[in-house]
């Protein structure tokens, strides 16, 4: 396990900032960071957040080294003024993870996208009402337990029932990685949130023309 696995593992947030500064010197990109490092460092961490063998405390120190992770390759205040569309993002009700979502967040943001975050466990009809009010071109659904998954296939008939058909939707996260964009009923599926911006990218630019 490399320098800022094992930190961001360990949750010594200072030493994971140290490591991630080097890496960045050494001319890594925050991509190769997230999905090489920040990913499997926090996947290994599964096992302690079994029923059997749930270690609160360790799991949400793992996490804050993620945020100030991030706060480190992508320092606040230094987000440009968006250019491209609005995306509307959540994590649905029964489900508290929201590192994905909020490195999801900081990437789209980062890359000219107006983003409105809905949060941890949102109720599906709040963001069926925000998607009615603010009309994104998108929506990002972020899922790490798979009680989730009925409620992400619901999503597209309910944009149907509202007169939305256009809006895409884009889901992510460890447990809706594991089924396929048909069972989810979802356009698009994506590995990270650097595929996610893509795929984005690709609509909103055809939206465009
Ligand atoms: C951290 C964590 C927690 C933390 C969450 C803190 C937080 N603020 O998020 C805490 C300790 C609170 C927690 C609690 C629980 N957890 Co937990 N948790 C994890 C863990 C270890 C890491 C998740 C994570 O942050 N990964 C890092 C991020 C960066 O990865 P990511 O979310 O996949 O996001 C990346 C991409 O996928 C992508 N992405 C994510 N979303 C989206 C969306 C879009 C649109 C796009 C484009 C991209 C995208 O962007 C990111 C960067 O590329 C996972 C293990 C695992 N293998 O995932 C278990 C895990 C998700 N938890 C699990 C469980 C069971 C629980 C609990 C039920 C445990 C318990 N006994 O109570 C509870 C309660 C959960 C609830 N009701 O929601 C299970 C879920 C099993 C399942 N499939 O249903 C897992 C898989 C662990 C296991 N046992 O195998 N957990």
């Amino acid at each position: 396990m490399n320098g800022l696995m094992k930190w961001v593992k360990d949750g010594n947030k200072e030493q994971a900032v140290t490591e991630v500064k080097r890496l960045m010197d050494r001319g890594e990109t925050a991509e190769h960071i997230i999905t090489q490092y920040i990913e499997p460092a926090m996947d290994s961490l599964s096992n302690k957040c079994t029923a059997e063998n749930f270690n609160l405390l360790e799991v949400m120190l793992s996490g804050r080294a993620v945020m100030s992770v991030m706060q480190t390759l992508f320092p606040p205040g230094t987000e440009p003024a968006p250019t491209k569309g609005l995306v509307v993002i959540a994590t649905l009700e029964g489900d508290v993870h929201d590192i994905g979502k909020n490195i999801l967040k900081t990437i789209l943001t980062i890359n000219g996208y107006h983003v409105i975050d809905c949060g941890k466990d949102c109720p599906i009809e709040q963001l069926i009402d925000t998607v009615k009010k603010e009309k994104p071109f998108a929506i990002g659904v972020s899922g790490l337990i798979s009680s989730v998954v009925p409620l992400v296939k619901k999503i597209k008939p309910l944009l149907q029932e509202n007169k939305l058909p256009n809006i895409k939707v884009c889901a992510g996260g460890a447990a809706l990685k594991q089924a396929s964009k048909e069972l989810l009923n979802v356009d698009f599926l994506a590995e990270n949130a650097f595929a996610g911006q893509s795929y984005l990218d690709a609509v909103w630019t055809r939206e465009q023309t």
